[in-house]
């Protein structure tokens, strides 16, 4: 039997983060977590390339264009949607996890999924390094686990 399982060393790795300027206030906590995270992990800064976008939906844009390049071990993807008083918050969320989706079983570069999807203001600043965690340092532990078990797996 062959078992393959990821390690938790970021070092000699190189990532790609896109975040969303909506909802800025938290999403820069998702960032700082991701960071943070990669860092202590052993990524150097200089190994981590970060891409502003607008709004969540232009999140799978430029992470399949940062997908293409070839340069990264793996993405993170980082935004805050969060519902309002009409469904727009439901076809936003649906078209960035349908592409991010995507791109991730294309098996090329592992992309993970910081991106908080709430039903309130509350819901989503708990998620976003307050009593629920940060999401964003949850993405990027995965991207470095999943970027070694790509490795492993070449
Ligand atoms: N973008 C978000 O990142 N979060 C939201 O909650 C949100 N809502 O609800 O409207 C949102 N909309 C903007 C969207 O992502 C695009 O940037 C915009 O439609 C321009 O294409």
């Amino acid at each position: 039997m062959r078992v393959f399982e990821g390690s938790l060393s970021a070092e000699g790795k190189v990532f790609g983060i896109v975040v969303s300027r909506f909802n800025e206030f938290l999403t820069k906590n998702l960032l700082q977590g991701a960071i943070d995270c990669l860092t202590r992990h052993g990524a150097m800064e200089k190994d981590i390339d970060v891409v502003w976008v607008p709004g969540a939906f232009e999140i799978g844009f430029v992470a399949r264009k940062m997908a293409s390049s070839g340069r990264y071990s793996a993405l993170i993807c980082l935004g805050v949607i969060i519902r309002g008083a009409t469904v727009h918050f439901e076809y936003v969320a649906g078209q960035v996890t349908r592409t991010l989706g995507q791109i991730n079983s294309e098996g090329i570069v592992p992309v993970t999924y910081g991106i908080i999807i709430a039903d309130s203001l509350e819901q989503a600043t708990e998620r976003a390094g307050t009593k629920m965690g940060n999401k964003g340092w949850n993405a990027a532990l995965s991207a470095i686990e999943m970027a070694s078990v790509n490795e492993k797996l070449k």
